[in-house]
């Protein structure tokens, strides 16, 4: 039987080998909301042709909090489908699941150790999800972002597209990789956040001083992709609001400023484009339109994940040929790092 080559060893990618790397990950944790959509996968879909791009669903970063096996199954899935349904084209970039790649957890291991424990301790995302229980949280919560510098150095990504709350692991993974450059020579790329100036951190919707957040306990504080257009409406009608009536931009009206933010962004105009089309009108009339143009963009990417749900076996494929091109891609990584270290090699 002829053994299959990938198009990294068959140079059938040539072309988009030469762009610039991209590497961005999402966690299957369920709830994927409008601002994991506004913030990532949005920016992710509209780049895509300007780079190299891998995506990877990170499964094993959602165990550092309690999962069951089929909850874990199924919301990489649902994952996987959301990301191809909101425009991802599979021809163009690699999506995978990290687990199918072993050489992530191995990088990671390595990392750990030029990665120096009081860094880690000053990660505010550790702080925030650990809710001060540091005792009983598992340590994977701890490393997490050790094995989010794996991700992003095993693939010599350049720059990594992800919302305001990730930049701190971006810096880390920064230092990491210039430590073990420094100890080992030359082998690890440095990388960039891509964070857009619009989108990057949307604001939960019954308390704008906190993001919008798959884990929170309030369903009401998020639009979830799977809404229906009435709970999209109801959801939006009942958002915090500051006092006042006008629809203006104000540091002083977190609340207000967050949603028109998202209409901004949702409709392609400047806060104070919207601004301006509202002068005289009151929240309601905002709140109302914001629910329409929310349901019409999130309409047709639930159109097409329902036609992808009806066909299972296409996301299984897209996820299966994914992890042949980024396997193929970490172990020529992993040859550089384990030599550079001195590792095994018998
Ligand atoms: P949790 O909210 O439970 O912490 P999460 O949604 O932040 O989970 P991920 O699913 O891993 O965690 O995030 C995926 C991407 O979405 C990341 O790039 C992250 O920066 C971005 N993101 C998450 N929440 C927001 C938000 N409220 N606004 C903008 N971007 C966000
Ligand atoms: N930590 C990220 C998810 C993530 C990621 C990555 C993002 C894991 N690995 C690599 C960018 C690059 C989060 O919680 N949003």
């Amino acid at each position: 039987m002829a053994t299959q080559l990938t198009t990294h060893q068959t140079g059938a990618d040539s072309a988009i080998e030469r762009l610039p790397r991209v590497f961005s990950g999402i966690q299957p944790s369920g709830n994927f909301h409008l601002g994991n959509y506004l913030g990532a996968i949005r920016n992710w879909v509209k780049q895509q042709d300007l780079y190299a791009n891998t995506f990877c669903i990170v499964d094993l970063h959602a165990l550092s909090l309690a999962t069951t096996r089929e909850g874990l199954q199924e919301n990489i899935r649902n994952l996987a489908t959301i990301i191809v349904a909101s425009g991802i084209d599979p021809e163009h970039c690699t999506l995978f699941v990290q687990s199918d790649v072993a050489e992530h957890s191995e990088l990671c291991w390595i990392l750990q150790s030029v990665t120096q424990f009081g860094e880690l301790r000053r990660m505010t995302q550790f702080k925030d999800k650990s809710g001060g229980q540091d005792e009983s949280v598992s340590s994977a919560l701890f490393t997490y972002p050790v094995l989010q510098a794996a991700d992003i150095l095993l693939h010599d990504a350049e720059l990594v597209p992800v919302g305001e709350d990730q930049k701190q692991h971006i810096e880390l993974t920064r230092d990491v990789a210039h430590r073990f450059n420094q100890r080992y020579g030359e082998t690890l790329v440095l990388p960039r956040p891509d964070i857009k100036e619009e989108g990057a951190r949307i604001m939960a919707l019954d308390d704008p001083t906190k993001k919008m957040s798959k884990s929170s306990p309030n369903p009401n504080s998020y639009v979830a992709l799977g809404d229906t257009p009435d709970i999209i409406r109801r959801k939006i009608k009942r958002a915090v609001t500051d006092s006042g009536s006008e629809i203006v931009v104000d540091p002083d009206k977190p609340a207000l400023s967050n949603l028109i933010s998202i209409y901004a962004i949702l409709t392609e105009q400047t806060p104070a484009e919207v601004q301006e089309a509202f002068v005289g009108k009151g929240y309601g009339a905002f709140k109302s339109d914001l629910g329409d143009v929310i349901v019409a963009a999130i309409e047709p990417i639930q159109r097409r994940l329902a036609e992808l749900d009806a066909s299972p076996e296409i996301i299984e494929e897209v996820l299966r040929s994914g992890a042949v091109k980024a396997r193929d891609y970490a172990r020529g990584t992993m040859i550089r790092v384990r030599d550079r270290v001195g590792l095994g090699g018998f």
